[in-house]
Formats: structure tokens, C-alpha cells, sequence
């Protein structure tokens, strides 16, 4: 048995008017129940310091950059590192980073038991638009806000396994997980904030979100015979509702364990790393099975191409 203990800490809201001070201190209140808790490793939402800022139109880039972080850790984060330090708990930390070269990425890092950095993920699949649509209910500005991910999907060794990252809209696409899977992916850790309602079909109400949200992460799972590790920004930001529904999902894509309330709320798990093989080994034993020669298209193809007319 190779056991990682995770503590998925989803977090309630935050409100734009709430100080990263107060937030940083949620963190280290849900960091100090993982610890009595037992985990080894904290995985906190996307854009975790903040409220879910691309919601708001800001034509005032000096007000944008307000929203990012320069250094990580930096002035801000000093206190969660402390404490990370002190608890001896890795983690996962979704921020908006700003480079020194001016640079906006959607981010997510994790650190190891000494609060080190172990590995950097820039969210590649951006949901939402540039401009503000006056077609829907709220804006999505991711964007206008960042740039897509330049350093791929890579995985990180830590805690005796192998560990990737995905940020929110990352987990509806089957790339994300396969390309993780082909370098022995045995969890992937990820932070989302979803909308209770899509913006362009109200139709598409909290039901059918959670709905989605565990159908991508229990395939993704499954298919990839890895532990997914899912934890939201939830609750009602200035009046803009967000899903929960954080799980902790096996690798036969069964969910372990599962939040139940839109606040903050801390989900522990002991997750056998060695379940993974199993699943590697036999029907997605890829060596043994995948048949690249018909996939060129998922790599020279981006939108569909139609047969022709008969
Ligand atoms: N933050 C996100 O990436 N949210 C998207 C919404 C816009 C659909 C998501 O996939 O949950």
C-alpha cells in the first residue's frame, strides 16, 4: 500500500470586498483540520485567494492586476506557507499569477511537506470570452483576463506517487487526463469555481452542473485508472451562485467522497496510490492497447470537420 492522505478543502465564498488576509486565514483554519485529520496533502479551489474575479468586466488594467499575485509565495501567501511548513502538508494552490515579463496565467502549484515548490500548472482550456456579451446572464472573462497554459500538462514525484494538475474547465476534456495518463498519472489534484447556471441557457440549472461535474471526473478517473481529487469555490459571490459538490473519486471512477454543503467544508480520504495498478495493468494498459495510428485527428484537428454531403 502506498497511502497519500488527501484533504480536499473546498471553500465557501468570497466576496470581492473580503482582504486576502481573511482568506489566507479560511486556509489555514481548513489547513489545521487536515492536519488533525491526518492528511498528507491540502488541495484548495481556482483562483483560492480571491472572489471568482473573471465575472466582473474591468477595462482598467492596473484594477485587473490587483486580482494577481507577483511572487508565490509573496506578501500575501507568507502565512499559508508558514502554516504549510509548520503542518508539514503539501498542496495544491490555484492563483492568478502575473509574471515579472507582464504575463496573466490562471495557475495552480504544488508544494511538498516542506512547503517547497514541486511543480507549476498553467490552466490550458479557458472557458468564456474576451469582450463583455451583453447575450448572457454573467460574464466569463477568462479570456480577456489570462493567456492559455504554456507548460503543458506535466506530472510531478511527490509523497511516493505521481501527481498532476488540472484547473476546473481542464476537467470536462478527456486530453487533459489521457496526456497525464500516458506519464503514469496515479492522482490528479484540481480547484474549480462553476457558475450554478450556464450563462447561455438557463435551462441548465445546479442539477445538471453537478450532474456534469462528477461525470467528467469519475470518467476521467476510470479511464485513466487514477485518483481525481475535485475541489470547488462554492456559495453565492455578490449575488453569482457557485456550485460545490467537491469529491474525492477512485480509481474504478467511484466517488469516496463527496462535500455537502456550499460552504467551507474539509473532505479526507486515504487514498491507496497502489489501487492504480490494477486498472493500468489490465483494460487501460495503454502499451498494450491504444491504437495511435487512428487518433491523428485529437492532435491536427482542433474544431470538427463534417463528412461531406452525400
Ligand atoms: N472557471 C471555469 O473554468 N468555469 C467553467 C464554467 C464557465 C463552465 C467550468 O468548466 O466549470
Amino acid at each position: 500500500m502506498r497511502v497519500v492522505t488527501v484533504a480536499a478543502a473546498q471553500m465557501g465564498p468570497i466576496q470581492k470586498s473580503d482582504s486576502r488576509a481573511a482568506v489566507i486565514e479560511r486556509m489555514v483554519r481548513l489547513m489545521e483540520a487536515a492536519k488533525a485529520a491526518g492528511a498528507d496533502l491540502i488541495v484548495y479551489p481556482e483562483l483560492a485567494l480571491t472572489t471568482f474575479f473573471p465575472r466582473w468586466y474591468m477595462p482598467d488594467w492596473t484594477e485587473v492586476d490587483t486580482w494577481f499575485e507577483r511572487e508565490m509565495p509573496g506578501p500575501n501567501t507568507a502565512a499559508l506557507f508558514e502554516a504549510a511548513r509548520q503542518h508539514e502538508m503539501a498542496m495544491y494552490l490555484g492563483y492568478a499569477e502575473l509574471t515579472t515579463d507582464h504575463h496573466r496565467f490562471n495557475t495552480a502549484i504544488l508544494t511538498d511537506k516542506t512547503a517547497s515548490l514541486v511543480g507549476k500548472y498553467r490552466k490550458i482550456h479557458l472557458p468564456g470570452h474576451v469582450d463583455y456579451d451583453t447575450e448572457r446572464t454573467h460574464q466569463h472573462l477568462e479570456k480577456r483576463y489570462f493567456e492559455p497554459g504554456d507548460l503543458g500538462f506535466p506530472v510531478f514525484r511527490m509523497l511516493g506517487g505521481i501527481f498532476g494538475m488540472a484547473i476546473c474547465n481542464d476537467r470536462r476534456w478527456p486530453e487533459t487526463y489521457r496526456v497525464m495518463g500516458l506519464q503514469g498519472v496515479e492522482m490528479v489534484v484540481l480547484g474549480y469555481n462553476t457558475p450554478s447556471v450556464n450563462s447561455q441557457k438557463n435551462a441548465e440549472g445546479p442539477q445538471q452542473r453537478y450532474f456534469h461535474s462528477e461525470l467528467v471526473m469519475q470518467a476521467g478517473a476510470y479511464q485513466n485508472s487514477c485518483w481525481v481529487v475535485g475541489v470547488a469555490k462554492a456559495g453565492v459571490e455578490d449575488g453569482h451562485p457557485l456550485i460545490g459538490g467537491s469529491i474525492i473519486v477512485n480509481p474504478d471512477g467511484e466517488i469516496v467522497a463527496k462535500a455537502a454543503t456550499e460552504g467551507d467544508e474539509l473532505l479526507v480520504h486515504a487514498c491507496d496510490l497502489d489501487a492504480t495498478k490494477f486498472g493500468k495493468a489490465t483494460i487501460f494498459d495503454f502499451a498494450r492497447h491504444r491504437r495511435i495510428e487512428h487518433y491523428s485527428r485529437i492532435t491536427s484537428q482542433t474544431g470538427v470537420i463534417l463528412p461531406p454531403e452525400a
